[in-house]
C-alpha cells in the first residue's frame, strides 16, 4: 500500500480550506473512502496544512502570520521559516503517513514558495528549487488542485470573513505575481498540477475537483466507483 499527497494550493480567498474540507466529507459521504479501503487501496483519510501542519510547524506558522509584527521578517528569513516548516512537516508527518498507506489532503505545500516566495517577492527561483528539495527530500504531491481566482475576488472573499495576516496585507501587485507564479507552474507540470475555476459557488468548483479526484483514482488504482 502507497499513500498518496493531494494539495490544494492558490491565492488568497480561493477557497482552498473550504474545498479541502468539502472533498474530505464528499470521500467519506460519497462511498469513495470505504471503497478504496476495503480494497486495500488506502488506510484512512488525514488532512493537514503548511504551515503549522506539526506542533514545532504551529509556532513557526505563529512567527510567520501573527499581525503584529508585519515589518520585523525580511524575506530570506520567511523563505527559511516556510522550509523549516515543511522539513519536518514531511519528516515527521507526511512520510510517515504516506509509507503506512494514508490518502493525505494538505492544505498549501511546495508550489506556495514558488508561487509567494518566487514570484511574489522576487526572490531566486532556483534558490527557492534547491530548498524545497532540501525540506521535501523529493517528496512531490501526486496531485495538486490550484485553485484559480482573480486577485480582487479573493482579497474581497477575505476581506468580508474579516481576518488580515500579514502576507494578505500585501500590495495588489504581489497578489498578481502570486497568481502569475501558480499560473507558469501549472503550464510547466500540466499532470501534476490540476487548475480548477475558483470563480463560482462553492458547490460548482467541489463537483470539478470531484470529477478530477475520480479520474486521478482511476488512474491510480484503476478502480471505477459510482454510488
Ligand atoms: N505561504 C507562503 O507564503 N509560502 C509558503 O510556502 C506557504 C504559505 C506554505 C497561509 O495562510 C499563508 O502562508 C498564505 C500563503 C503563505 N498567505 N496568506 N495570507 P493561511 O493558511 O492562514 O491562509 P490561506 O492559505 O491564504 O487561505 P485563506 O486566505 O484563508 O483562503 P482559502 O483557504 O483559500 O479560502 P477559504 O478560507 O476556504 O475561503 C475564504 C472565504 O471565502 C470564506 O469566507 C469562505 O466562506 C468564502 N468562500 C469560499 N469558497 C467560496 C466560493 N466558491 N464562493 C464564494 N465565497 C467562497
Amino acid at each position: 500500500m502507497r499513500g498518496r499527497l493531494i494539495v490544494f494550493e492558490g491565492g488568497e480567498g480561493a477557497g482552498k480550506t473550504t474545498q479541502l474540507q468539502r472533498s474530505h466529507q464528499w470521500l467519506i459521504n460519497s462511498g469513495w473512502l470505504t471503497h478504496l479501503q476495503s480494497k486495500g487501496y488506502i488506510r484512512q483519510i488525514v488532512l493537514t496544512r503548511e504551515p503549522g501542519g506539526t506542533e514545532t510547524g504551529q509556532r513557526i506558522r505563529q512567527i510567520l502570520l501573527e499581525q503584529s509584527r508585519p515589518a520585523e521578517i525580511c524575506d530570506r528569513t520567511e523563505l527559511l521559516l516556510y522550509a523549516a516548516d515543511r522539513a519536518q512537516h514531511v519528516e515527521t508527518f507526511l512520510r510517515p503517513r504516506l509509507a503506512a498507506g494514508d490518502l493525505i489532503l494538505c492544505d498549501r505545500y511546495t508550489d506556495s514558495t514558488i508561487a509567494y516566495q518566487g514570484y511574489g517577492r522576487g526572490l531566486d527561483l532556483s534558490l527557492i528549487e534547491q530548498l524545497n528539495q532540501i525540506a521535501t527530500n523529493g517528496l512531490q504531491s501526486d496531485l495538486t488542485l490550484w485553485l484559480d481566482l482573480e486577485v480582487e475576488t479573493g482579497l474581497a472573499r477575505t476581506r468580508q470573513r474579516g481576518t488580515i495576516d500579514r502576507i494578505e496585507q500585501a500590495d495588489r501587485t504581489f497578489h498578481h505575481q502570486v497568481r502569475h507564479g501558480f499560473t507558469t507552474l501549472a503550464a510547466t507540470f500540466p499532470d501534476r498540477i490540476v487548475p480548477i475555476n475558483a470563480n463560482q459557488p462553492a458547490d460548482l468548483v467541489a463537483q470539478q475537483i470531484q470529477a478530477t479526484l475520480k479520474e486521478r483514482f482511476q488512474q491510480w488504482f484503476g478502480t471505477r466507483f459510482e454510488f
